[in-house]
């Protein structure tokens, strides 16, 4: 196996129309989960990829199976739990962008624990984010178990910050979130994140915070991507895309990148693969777009 993306996932719900969730007659049901949204990506551009999670033995559980196995992701280690439900969470659009309400407290997925992958063969590398480590007391064990007592080595692991404040507060998160990006072969943070965790500025005060990442990406938003590793430091400017929803695009970065790397790519190749998934997540209302076709991503890939 390439890679194993290990996280929650949910059932998404959002209002058809224009309007708040307050008023909305319609929704609109998807699967989301930003661990298998990675997974997705990876296996639409031919990576062996696998999903680990736990969802209810539910309609909502049997839907993610389902979605995700048509894109090719391999479910067979997801657990199922027949007392506690699959999570879900709403978008509510308004002027200032999208709240998310979450129903997730107590969700399958948050009795995940350590030893649930005791008989799993080491992918290549194992994808983790920090929305795990908040879920419960023993998701938190288990994300220590997987990154800092490195359960599944030889597997590279990395590790998208993802800060997702209806969840947990700064003081309890920024602490929480440095410690795990920096035990990361490969860590990602947004910029406008490190800010609100850290308190830095640039990419390079990110940096000395996190001295020990394998390799580190900062994303500022549409500006573009700054990636370290160890002397090198590379620039990426975003692709300039009119946004349609951001939902995902973090998401779809962190797959484009994580499969240039697995093909040997420089970080300069990678960020540009990382990009042209983001573009297509944020021209798009779901999570993720279409992959980008074969001849596209080994393109993208040459060192030019
Ligand atoms: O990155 C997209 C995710 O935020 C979304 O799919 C939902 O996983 C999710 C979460 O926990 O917020």
């Amino acid at each position: 196996m390439d890679v194993l993306c290990l996280g929650e996932s949910m059932i998404v719900l959002a209002p058809t129309a224009a309007g708040p969730l307050r008023t909305a007659v319609d929704l609109q049901a998807g699967v989301a989960g930003a661990e298998s949204n990675v997974a997705v990506a990876l296996a639409g551009m031919g990576a062996d990829t696998a999903w680990y999670g736990k969802v209810g033995d539910d309609p909502f559980g049997r839907r993610i199976l389902d979605v995700l196995a048509a894109a090719g992701v391999d479910c067979s280690g997801v657990g199922t739990d027949p007392e506690r439900p699959t999570g879900v969470y709403f978008k509510d659009p308004g002027p200032d962008g999208t709240t998310v309400h979450y129903y997730r407290r107590g969700s399958a997925a948050s009795t995940m624990a350590p030893g649930h992958l005791a008989r799993v063969a080491p992918p290549r590398l194992l994808h983790l984010s920090g929305i795990t480590p908040v879920l419960s007391d023993t998701c938190a064990a288990l994300v220590d178990e997987l990154l800092a007592d490195r359960a599944l080595a030889p597997a590279l692991v990395s590790f998208d910050v993802n800060y997702r404040p209806a969840l947990w507060p700064v003081d309890a998160a920024g602490p929480a979130l440095a410690r795990l990006a920096d035990l990361a072969d490969i860590a990602f943070v947004g910029l406008d994140e490190a800010q609100t965790l850290w308190g830095v500025e640039t990419p390079d005060d990110v940096r000395e915070l996190l001295p020990n990442a394998g390799v580190l990406v900062v994303k500022d938003g549409g500006e573009g991507v700054t990636a370290f590793e160890g002397e090198e430091r590379c620039y990426s400017p975003a692709e300039p895309v009119e946004v349609v929803e951001p939902v995902g695009a973090g998401d779809a970065f962190a797959a484009g990148f994580l499969y240039g790397r697995l093909q040997g790519a420089s970080l300069a190749a990678a960020m540009r693969l990382g990009h042209r998934l983001a573009a297509g997540a944020l021209q798009t209302v779901g999570d993720l777009a279409p992959p980008p076709d074969p001849e596209t991503v080994r393109a993208l890939l040459e060192d030019q």
